[in-house]
């Protein structure tokens, strides 16, 4: 089993500021949750992030035939690339989506999410616990033991 976690605009910035919003970790640590995460449940990974809609869309167009899904913050862009919503959806893998906030109890702009569209489970306002979470039900859809 293999998956690609994407991460969008601005995650690098992680424990740089704003800790009261996304928590005083950085993207070091949360590409190691991910790691580690993956390790133990025998799934290989590969993580990007990247500041660029036209960057990510080409990686997700790429993903097609080398991920069985799909982990994806995809940052400001949820809330404004339909883009990367179609490109999610040329490729047909599942999505996951995170956001380490709750964007449904923040501002009205990021209540919507182009990714929430297509995905078949979303880890909203988990800090980055959501990531592990995704990782472990990402699994469980794969293999078809997922419950809920
Ligand atoms: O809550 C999330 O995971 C978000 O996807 C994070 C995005 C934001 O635009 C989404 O609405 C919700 C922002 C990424 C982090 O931005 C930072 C900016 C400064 C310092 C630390 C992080």
């Amino acid at each position: 089993m293999k998956i690609f976690a994407i991460n969008g605009p601005n995650l690098n910035l992680l424990g740089i500021r704003e800790p009261d919003i996304y928590g005083r970790q950085d993207y070091a640590a949360l590409e190691q949750l991910i790691r580690d995460t993956c390790t133990s449940e025998g799934i290989d990974v590969e993580i990007l992030q990247s500041n660029h809609e036209g960057i990510l869309v080409d990686a997700i167009q790429e993903a097609r035939l080398k991920f069985d899904g799909i982990i994806i913050n995809a940052g400001a862009y949820t809330h404004t690339s339909l883009a990367i919503h179609d490109a999610l959806k040329a490729i047909g893998l599942p999505v996951i989506e995170v956001h380490i906030s709750d964007i449904s109890r923040r501002e009205e702009f990021r209540r919507f999410s182009y990714p929430g569209l297509l995905a078949v489970k979303e880890f909203i306002g988990l800090g980055l616990d959501g990531y592990r979470q995704a990782v472990l039900y990402l699994k469980a859809h794969l293999e078809g033991t997922q419950k809920g």
